[in-house]
């Protein structure tokens, strides 16, 4: 009797000590938002959506659910619903509370209870549902099971509706679960708008990784709602094939391999364009492993290797030619490598490389099998393989040898700058900066212009070579394209030395005119394939040169768009009449002119690239710079997207 007692108060401690436990735990989410979610900007926002959807996805991995519902509400509010056993319901003996209270309250509970937790779960934090639930300021869930409809909701991590049975006597094969949020305006300062293109663009990616899950999203906000539904039978070899859609490619359809070793499941789909860089993505459940990892490094060292000892065993090296290089047989290569892991560990700087061993091994092992195995079957795909793989041999040798010649005679050497760069006179590279110009009469009023201390001029002359479609030997033979590495400082290729960098801001200065950003895009592709740690790094910029100029007596405006440009107009008195000028080109203003609109540090606006979407720049340039050519066509809008505003 006396045992059975305190073992009732321990248990009534116990669920007290729980209790503040649960509200410590959740205010520690509120505190630090950034701790569990990254950020409370725009990314965090979105982050809410991935661990809500993440628990569905968790759930259609284990073989229970097939389909995820998507709805972004008019308040901005989201609702995710999926087709699976919906989230258990009965009390938990440890906590006196309802599994589905649990998983929505207690850090790191989700899918982890009473021994029904998911051998494979996704989610970069895994934080789950009850970070999201502390970081909304209504969150309702309901959850279909046996039968019955049963709804709790929340306020900023509270139960304000313990659960209850709202409906019962429901077909026995109906289940699912269905969460509504609403984020909390106090945590997202910055913004609660989810942006639809954040959002479909990785809802499609998680359709790709999932294959036969469907995945639809809608977005309730316009008059007239839109909706998207994804689903891909074949996986990430629809991925590849979609990553490839403006590019020619090699063979009929992507390779595709998959198999499983020590529960983990690998699986690889890759393609060759006729382009000669590698485009490969990694993920691991469903991650995107930006870093890369050990399932990067078993998949390219397994790729090199089979390539070299298909080409040797069937005679298409000779005895003394050395192996293929791991670039050489990756050049033109797009490739989706997607590993479930069931404890991976995450690593690096942003905590998206892949850690553990056993992954290199099993990616290898599986990848390697099966793809010898289908060049075996497939001799000529095969034969393509090698044949890219010995013409990038090839092209890289003649490259090396290039750059020798070229750095012995008159090179890539600071000693020996190019003519018709103006330099300027300060050596300290975080207060120099580069103006590429278009064209030798603007490069004429840059130099005059100019701040000498600060601002180097390097005028260019018309369209520069598109790497796009050139070999590298071909590309360093480029007079425009040696002068701009030689100015830089950071040498070339294998060479390339960030930390060289002459100037911590190149600005790319060309025309507001089709002409020019035709000029900007060859300049940034040449960038993003050859000089991609300065894009990293933040120090490429788009300077922004006015299109008119309104005087009016005294007054002088600068102006960017014809919207604004009506706009002022109408704000003027009438008389008396207004002098525009129209600039069609840099070249038309005067060294003071260009000065004042697009040199100025203090008037000036420049745009910084941003690299942040590496796929999609991929995407930007194969579009633009490749070979088909109806998808070129929008390419001035497409060449908005990885610009983002920066003040300056
Ligand atoms: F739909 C959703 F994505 F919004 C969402 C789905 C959100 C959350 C927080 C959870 C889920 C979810 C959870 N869908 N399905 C489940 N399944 C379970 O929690 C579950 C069901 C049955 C069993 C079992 O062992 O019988 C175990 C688990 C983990």
């Amino acid at each position: 009797m006396a045992e059975e007692k305190e073992t009732k108060q321990e248990r009534a401690r116990e669920y007290d000590a729980s209790q503040i436990q649960v509200l410590e735990g959740l205010e520690a989410v509120r505190k630090r938002p950034g701790m569990y979610i990254g950020s409370t900007s725009s990314q965090g926002l979105h982050h809410l959506v991935w661990e809500i959807i993440d628990n569905g996805i968790d759930e259609a991995l284990a073989g229970f659910a097939d389909a995820i519902h998507v709805t972004v509400q008019k308040d901005n509010s989201v609702t995710v619903m999926d087709n699976g056993r919906g989230i258990p319901v009965d009390t938990q003996k440890k906590t006196g509370k309802s599994a589905l209270e649990t998983v929505f309250t207690i850090l790191h509970a989700g899918g982890k209870f009473g021994g029904g937790g998911y051998k494979v779960s996704g989610g970069l934090h895994g934080v789950g549902a009850s970070v999201v639930n502390a970081l909304s300021s209504k969150l309702d869930v309901k959850v279909v099971r046996d039968g019955k409809r049963y709804y709790m909701d929340f306020a900023y991590g509270r139960v304000t509706t313990p659960m209850k049975v709202i409906d019962t006597g429901l077909p026995e094969n109906i289940h699912g679960t269905t969460v509504h949020f609403l984020p909390d305006s106090d945590i997202f300062r910055e913004t609660t708008t989810f942006d639809i293109k954040t959002l479909t663009t990785r809802i499609r990616e998680l359709a790709f990784l999932n294959k036969g899950l469907r995945i639809t999203i809608r977005d309730e906000r316009p008059e007239k709602p839109t909706e998207e539904s994804f689903m891909y039978e074949g996986g990430i070899k629809h991925y590849v094939e979609y990553l490839d859609k403006n590019t020619d490619v090699l063979f009929d359809e992507p390779i595709y391999v998959e198999g499983e070793e020590n529960g983990i499941t690998v699986e690889v789909a890759l393609q060759y364009t006729d382009g000669y860089h590698s485009n490969l993505l990694t993920f691991t459940n469903n991650i995107h492993t930006y870093e890369g990892g050990t399932h990067e490094e078993g998949f390219k060292r397994a790729l090199t290797r089979i390539v070299n000892d298909y080409a040797r065993k069937n005679n298409l090296m000779k005895d003394n030619e050395p192996n293929l290089s791991g670039e050489d047989v990756r050049e033109g290569m797009t490739a989706v490598v997607s590993v479930k892991h069931p404890d991976p560990q995450f690593e690096g700087q942003t905590k998206t490389k892949l850690g553990n061993s056993d992954a290199r091994t099993a990616t290898d092992h599986i990848f390697s099998e099966r793809f010898m195995q289908f060049m075996m079957e497939n001799p000529t795909v095969a034969r393509k393989v090698v044949d890219k793989g010995l013409l990038a041999s090839k092209a890289r040798v003649a490259a090396k040898r290039a750059r020798e010649v070229t750095r012995k005679k008159s090179g890539l050497e600071i000693s020996n700058l190019p003519g018709k760069l103006a330099d300027n006179t300060s050596k300290d590279p975080a207060i120099s900066e580069l103006f590429i110009v278009e064209g030798d009469s603007a490069g004429g009023s840059a130099k005059q212009g100019r701040s000498r201390l600060t601002q180097a001029i390097l005028p260019i002359r018309g369209k520069i070579l598109n790497v796009e479609k050139a070999s590298m030997d071909k590309i360093l033979a480029n007079e425009e394209i040696r002068s701009l590495f030689t100015a830089m400082g950071t040498g070339f290729g294998e060479d390339f030395d960030v930390s060289k960098v002459n100037y911590h801001k190149l600005i790319i200065m060309t025309d507001a005119d089709v002409d020019g950003a035709h000029i900007r895009t060859l300049l940034l592709t040449l960038i993003y394939r050859y000089m991609r740690p300065l894009l990293d790094a933040g120090y490429v910029y788009i300077a922004q040169p006015p299109l008119y100029q309104v005087r009016q007596g005294k007054m002088k405006r600068y102006i960017d768009s014809d919207e604004e440009l009506d706009d002022i107009l109408g704000q003027l008195p009438p008389s008396p009449k207004p002098v525009i000028q129209r600039y069609k080109g840099l070249g038309e203003m005067d060294a003071s002119q260009l000065w004042e609109t697009t040199m100025d540090p203090d008037k000036r606006r420049l745009l910084r690239v941003d690299p942040s979407d590496a796929a999609e720049a991929n995407e930007v340039f194969t579009t633009l710079m490749g070979d088909k050519v109806e998808p070129r066509r929008d390419f001035i809008e497409t060449n908005a997207k990885y610009v983002e505003n920066l003040d300056v």
